[in-house]
């Protein structure tokens, strides 16, 4: 048993611990079968800034939002990130959006007609523009680009042009600011992805250099993937840049995060711990992407959020000194039952402990329901429309 009474160097690395929220979980979502309006669904950026905003004010680590692209467009960006930073949150990472246009439909970037490229390079450039203006670190690309049928495009050609348009991005940032190149293994292409893995991504962010590293999406690998072991090896090589967490039990399902697998996010975690890569100095974005399609929207995110606070706390519970002397004995029982010790730890107590000491309530997703936010927003937002994904 883990003793849990002097855990002055967990709790601080606990509240040193970000997590960036995404714009779009907060709009209504569905899969392509239906769509289930919800009541109270923000009708602006602006309002689904304020939604992320109360998330951060019951979890205490959730201060920024990521955007997506023209998903949350606005005239004056300048004026958002006031606005943001006037309910306590800022803007995160820029997600770029070549997926959902007519022109796309042979590919963005990879696409065998230069014009459509240009076009698709343009928004990567304007997006960068908008991360100008809201202070922005980081820039999120995913690109759809693929094929269904062997030979309905040069599969070689097309890394040439992927390379080419990652090339004129890459140039266009600035100091401060960087790629976060994302993969996934299928769909909306079945036959071929263009970025389908993490080698795939990791070799192009080589490529373009220090201001390009990966972003692993948890639902975006075949079953079985072994999550960790990349985040290990991208570590090692200084090429993690950002997570999208969210859960999954077949696809891309973008279910709550540690729902599906709590497991698999402890270990995620724990080699973010093993790595002192936790802190936001290390530079990793710890973002969700999920879609909230049938569960009410923000408690969703909150928990979310605590599910990575809780797979966290596990992993800094670690007794990595024992792991280490279990290891180098080739103690193959001893070193698991170390790591499962933590595991199996309930840091229910302690995180309810850490939040009342710093003000916060010990249960957030009961105080949001208390707290009369969601009536309020469903009297004002009375004729809310899709956001995110439904648009
Ligand atoms: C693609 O499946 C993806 O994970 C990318 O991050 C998109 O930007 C996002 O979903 C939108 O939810
Ligand atoms: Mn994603
Ligand atoms: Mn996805």
């Amino acid at each position: 048993m883990i003793d849990l009474s002097d855990l002055k160097a967990v709790k601080e690395a606990l509240r040193a611990q970000r997590i960036e929220t995404p714009s779009w979980a907060f709009g209504n979502s569905g899969t392509r079968f239906k769509v289930f309006a919800q009541r109270g669904v923000p009708r602006s950026p602006e309002e689904k800034i304020a939604d992320a905003a109360t998330v951060h004010r019951f979890t205490g680590i959730a201060p920024s939002v990521a955007l997506h692209i023209p998903w949350d467009r606005v005239d004056d960006y300048g004026a958002l990130t006031r606005y943001a930073k006037d309910l306590g949150v800022e803007i995160g990472a820029i997600n770029t959006n070549v997926f959902q246009d007519d022109d796309y439909k042979l590919g963005s970037v990879t696409n065998p007609d230069p014009g459509i490229r240009r076009k698709a390079t343009d928004h990567l450039l304007e997006a960068i523009s908008i991360m100008d203006a809201t202070g922005s670190r980081d820039l999120k690309l995913w690109f759809s680009d693929g094929l269904n049928y062997p030979g309905q495009d040069d599969l070689r050609d097309r890394q040439d042009r992927l390379a080419e348009a990652l090339r004129e991005a890459y140039d266009r940032l600035g100091d401060h600011q960087r790629i976060l190149l994302e993969y996934k293994l299928f769909e909306p292409a079945f036959y071929a992805t263009d970025v389908p893995d993490w080698g795939t991504s990791y070799a192009h962010c080589v490529e373009l250099g220090p201001k390009a590293t990966v972003c692993i999406d948890t639902g975006h690998h075949a079953p079985g993937t072994n999550i960790e072991f990349i985040v290990a090896f991208l570590l090692r090589q200084g090429k993690l840049g950002a997570f999208d967490f969210n859960s999954r039990f077949y696809a891309d399902d973008d279910l709550m995060a540690g729902a599906a697998d709590p497991f698999q996010l402890f270990r995620i975690m724990y080699e973010i711990v093993r790595a002192d890569a936790l802190d936001p100095s290390h530079g990793i974005n710890f973002m969700l992407d999920q879609c909230h399609n049938i569960e009410a929207k923000i408690p969703a995110v909150i928990r979310s959020v605590l599910n990575v606070q809780e797979a966290t706390a596990k992993a800094l519970l670690v007794d990595r000194d024992a792991l280490r002397a279990a290891q180098r004995a080739g103690d193959v029982l001893g070193a698991n039952a170390v790591l499962m010790d933590a595991f199996n730890t309930d840091v229910r107590p302690l995180l309810a402990e850490l939040r009342t000491e710093d003000g916060l309530d010990p249960d957030p997703v009961a105080a949001y329901h208390r707290s009369g936010y969601q009536q309020r927003i469903e009297a004002e937002r009375a004729d809310g429309q899709q956001a995110g994904w439904g648009a």
